[in-house]
C-alpha cells in the first residue's frame, strides 16, 4: 500500500517552524545561544517542537541557517550540529514528519539519516542541485522554493515584468532538475518564496494566485507568509506583532488554493486555513 502523502491535496497542511539559529528574523536565539559558544538548548527545542504539534502543526520544519534578507551563509557542519540532535530526539517520538530547512546536500543527507522525511530548499536547487539526488536516494519529499539571488543580496532592487509567469517558469525548471534526479511528483511541493527577492506587489500577487500556480505546475503549493516584512508594510506592525496579519495571510492563501502554510504559530494559522479552504470549496463554479 502506498504511504499517505505528507502534503495531501484535500486539506491545508500546517508546517510549524522551529529555527535552531542564533539569528532568524523572528525567533532566532531561542534554542541556540547567540555569541561565541553557540550552544544548543536541546531540551527547550524538543519542548518547543511538541508545543507546535499541540497547537496544530502537521509537520515540523527545523532550520539551522537563517535565510532572512542580508543573512550570510553558514557552513554545513554548523547547520548539522544545530539540527541533527533535535531530529534524533524527535524522530519516532513526536508523531509528525520532520522537515529540514536547508539549501545544502550534506545537511539534507545528515537530516534524512537522523530521521527527517522532508527536505525544504528555499533556493529550489539553485544553491546545490545535487540536493535533489540526496532527496531521491532518501525517498524524501522535496519542497522547491523560488528565490531570485541569494539571501545576502536578494532584496536589493528585485524586479519582475510578469512575476507569476516568471516564478512559475523558474519553479518548472527546478522541478525538471528534481525529476532528472529521480524525485517523483508524489514527493514534490512547490513554493513561490514570499520575501525571497520579491517586492510587496510580487508577494501579494503570488499569495493571491497560489491556486493558479498549483494548476500550472500540477503540484501542491506551500506558502510561507509568517511574520514577513510585506505584512509589516501592509499593517505597520513590527515583527513581534505580526501574528494577526499572519493568520489573515493564511486564510487568503488557503482561499487562493494553497495546500500548505509554513508558520511559527500554528494555532491561528490552522483555523484560518480551515476557513479559507472551506470557503474555496464552497465557491460555485458556474458563477466564475
Ligand atoms: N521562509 C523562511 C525560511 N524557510 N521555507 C519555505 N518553504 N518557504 C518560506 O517562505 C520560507 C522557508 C524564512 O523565514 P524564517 O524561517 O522565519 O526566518 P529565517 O530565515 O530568518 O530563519
Amino acid at each position: 500500500m502506498a504511504s499517505e502523502p505528507i502534503f495531501p491535496r484535500d486539506r491545508v497542511t500546517i508546517v510549524g517552524v522551529l529555527n535552531l539559529t542564533p539569528d532568524s528574523f523572528s525567533d532566532g536565539g531561542r534554542y541556540v545561544r547567540r555569541g561565541d559558544d553557540g550552544a544548543l538548548d536541546l531540551a527547550a527545542a524538543v519542548r518547543a517542537a511538541h508545543a507546535l504539534v499541540e497547537s496544530g502543526a502537521d509537520v515540523i520544519d527545523l532550520g539551522g541557517e537563517s535565510t532572512r534578507p542580508g543573512a550570510a551563509e553558514v557552513p554545513a557542519g554548523v547547520e548539522i550540529e544545530r539540527t541533527r540532535p533535535v531530529i534524533e530526539a524527535l524522530t519516532g517520538r513526536i508523531g509528525v514528519p520532520i522537515s529540514i530547512d536547508t539549501r545544502k546536500a550534506e545537511v539534507a543527507a545528515a537530516a534524512l539519516a537522523a530521521g527527517a522525511r522532508v527536505v525544504n530548499d528555499v533556493s529550489g536547487l539553485g544553491h546545490e542541485p545535487r540536493l535533489a539526488d540526496v532527496a531521491a536516494e532518501g525517498g524524501a519529499t522535496l519542497v522547491l522554493g523560488h528565490m531570485r539571488g541569494v539571501p545576502e543580496t536578494m532584496q536589493r532592487a528585485p524586479h519582475y515584468d510578469d512575476v507569476l509567469r516568471e516564478v512559475a517558469a523558474e519553479l518548472e525548471a527546478a522541478v525538471e532538475v528534481a525529476h532528472a534526479a529521480g524525485v517523483p511528483d508524489e514527493h514534490l511541493v512547490v513554493d513561490p518564496g514570499l520575501g525571497f527577492g520579491k517586492r510587496l506587489e510580487d508577494n501579494l500577487a503570488l499569495l493571491a494566485h497560489a491556486g493558479w500556480l498549483r494548476e500550472r505546475l500540477g503540484l501542491p503549493v506551500l506558502v510561507g507568509p509568517s511574520r514577513k516584512s510585506f505584512l509589516g508594510a501592509l499593517t505597520g506592525d513590527p515583527v513581534e506583532a505580526r501574528e494577526l496579519a499572519t493568520v489573515a495571510a493564511c486564510a487568503v492563501a488557503a482561499f487562493a488554493g494553497a495546500d500548505a502554510v509554513r508558520v511559527h504559530d500554528p494555532a491561528g494559522a490552522r483555523r484560518a486555513a480551515a476557513v479559507g479552504r472551506a470557503a474555496r470549496d464552497a465557491r460555485r463554479k458556474e458563477l466564475t
